[in-house]
C-alpha cells in the first residue's frame, strides 16, 4: 500500500506561566518580539510552513491561553501532538523544576502510543538575561535522563537559537509522524479530514 504523507504536524507548546512560550511563538512565526505582547488571548494556534528533509510541511504550533497557572489545558490541547516543547525560563528554578510535572501532565493527557521515545524538546529561555539561575550542565543533565531530549538555549526577545530550535522541532515532530505510519495505519477516512482540517493561509497567526 502506497504511504501517504501527513503534512501538518501539531506542535505544543508547554511549561509556568511567563517562561516566554508566547513570545517564542510569536518570535518563530512573526520575527517579532514586542513587550506589548500580553497574555495570550484564547487556546490558539500559529501555522508556518517549513521545508524539513526537502519536503514542504505546515506546522500547526498551539499555545496556551494562559490556563498554565492551573494546568488545566483540556485534552483537545495535547490531542495529536507530534510533538511537545517544554519551556523553562533559565532566571526561575521553579519553572525549571516543574519541566518534570509538564512532561509528565503531557504523558498523561496525550498517551503517545510509545511515550519513552515521543519527541520533546527543551528550551531554555531569556538568556539575554544577565541573572541566570538555571546552569546549562543542570539542564543537559535532566534531558540526558529523561532519553536524551534535545536541549536549546533560547532568548525569544533576541532571537538567539529560536530558529534553530524550531527547525529541531519540526524535524522531530515528521520523524515521529513517520513512525507512526508505520505502527499505525490509519482509515482513509481519518486522514482526508486531518487534511481537510490544514488552516488555508499559512505563516499566519490566530493569537
Ligand atoms: P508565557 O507565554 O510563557 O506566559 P510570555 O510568557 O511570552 O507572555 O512572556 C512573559 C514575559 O517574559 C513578558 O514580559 C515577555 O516580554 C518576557 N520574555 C519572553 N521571552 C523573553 C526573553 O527571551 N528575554 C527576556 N528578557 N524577556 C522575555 P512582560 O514584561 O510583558 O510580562
Ligand atoms: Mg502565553
Amino acid at each position: 500500500m502506497a504511504t501517504r504523507k501527513k503534512s501538518l504536524l501539531k506542535v505544543i507548546i508547554l511549561g509556568d506561566s511567563s517562561v516566554g512560550k508566547t513570545s517564542l511563538m510569536n518570535q518563530y512565526v512573526n520575527k517579532r518580539f514586542s513587550n506589548q505582547y500580553k497574555a495570550t488571548i484564547g487556546a490558539d494556534f500559529c501555522t508556518k510552513e517549513v521545508v524539513v528533509n526537502d519536503r514542504v510541511v505546515t506546522m500547526q504550533i498551539w499555545d496556551t491561553a494562559g490556563q498554565e497557572r492551573f494546568q488545566s489545558l483540556g485534552v483537545a490541547f495535547y490531542r495529536g501532538a507530534d510533538c511537545c516543547v517544554l519551556v523553562y525560563d533559565v532566571t526561575a528554578p521553579n519553572s525549571f523544576k516543574n519541566l518534570d510535572s509538564w512532561r509528565d501532565e503531557f504523558l498523561i493527557q496525550a498517551s503517545p502510543r510509545d511515550p519513552e521515545h515521543f519527541p520533546f524538546v527543551v528550551l531554555g529561555n531569556k538568556v539575554d538575561l544577565d541573572n541566570r539561575q538555571v546552569s546549562t550542565r543542570r539542564a543537559q543533565q535532566w534531558c540526558q535522563s529523561k532519553n536524551d531530549i534535545p536541549y536549546y538555549e533560547t532568548s525569544a526577545k533576541e532571537g538567539i537559537n529560536v530558529e534553530m530550535a524550531f527547525q529541531t522541532i519540526a524535524k522531530n515532530a515528521l520523524e515521529q509522524e513517520a513512525e507512526a505510519e508505520l505502527i499505525n495505519d490509519f482509515p482513509d477516512q481519518l486522514r482526508l479530514n486531518s487534511e481537510n482540517n490544514r488552516p488555508s493561509n499559512a505563516d499566519n497567526c490566530q493569537c
